[in-house]
């Protein structure tokens, strides 16, 4: 008899964590979904079978509790997150970025790090982080974004290296432009229109369905097969500064 491999997804209440969940599902995954809104993982729980659990990653001793009730954990994907604010440096609110570096970096840290024994005690353990082209990239209004983000990256480099010897994967996926219902909202702070002028004329923005697809690919792969870090961006944007509003694909 086969038994399911688990897969712990952080950020599992919606976008990019809710579309992972529902597609590693797919690959057959025992899944544990975290993440604080309670109400939105029950209806996860609901859809897909996956268990859920209601965690704040802030909370390291919360954390260590949800850690020592699992048996088994073969992948970790660290997706939980945001961003806070769109100013500039010059008018930023440092509790912002106290926010952003909690829930980004600490968060990502908290988790790993109670994660770790389980992922080291199996056949091959794969930590997947979803961080951003903001964690090589920096662009006015996105400093505290992009500062956490670098440093999530960073932690992700280190950790691989430390593990270097051991049968983990470490694995960074860096999405681009990616139209979720919450991101650009939180960061202009409920501003509805705002956020979906970020959007505005690009002929279809990442989903997240698309980096889910991602995070499975890596998954997916040989355990000898570490992809360091995949950049995704929609076709519309070549670059940071470099996006296309228009159309782009013939109907
Ligand atoms: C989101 C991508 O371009 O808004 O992580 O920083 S971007």
């Amino acid at each position: 008899m086969s038994v399911s491999r688990v897969a712990v997804v952080t950020g599992a209440s919606g976008g990019i964590g809710a579309a992972t969940v529902r597609r590693l599902v797919k690959d057959g995954f025992d899944i544990v979904g975290v993440a604080r809104r309670t109400g939105r993982l029950e209806a996860l729980a609901d859809e897909t079978g996956a268990r859920v659990r209601p965690l704040d990653l802030t909370d390291q001793d919360a954390v260590l509790r949800f850690a020592a009730g699992l048996d088994a954990c073969d992948v970790l994907v660290n997706n939980a997150g945001g961003a806070f604010g769109a100013e500039s440096v010059a008018a930023a609110d440092p509790d912002d970025w106290r926010r952003m570096y909690e829930v980004n970096v600490l968060g990502t840290l908290h988790v790993t790090q109670a994660l770790l024994p389980l992922l080291r005690a199996g056949a091959g353990g794969t930590i997947v982080t979803i961080t951003s082209t903001a964690a090589s990239v920096n662009y006015e209004g996105g400093g505290g974004y992009s500062a956490a983000k670098h440093a999530e990256h960073a932690l992700v480099e280190t950790l691989r290296l430390e593990l270097n010897g051991e049968p983990v994967r470490v694995v960074e996926v860096a999405p681009g432009m990616v139209r979720t219902e919450e991101f650009a909202l939180n960061r202009l702070r409920g501003d509805a229109a705002r956020a979906a002028a970020v959007y505005e004329g690009v002929d279809r923005p990442l989903t997240a369905d698309d980096v889910a697809e991602c995070v499975a690919l890596v998954v997916g792969l040989p355990q000898h097969v570490n992809v360091d870090r995949l950049v995704v961006r929609p076709l519309a944007q070549a670059a940071q500064h470099r996006l296309h509003r228009g159309p782009l694909f013939r109907p």
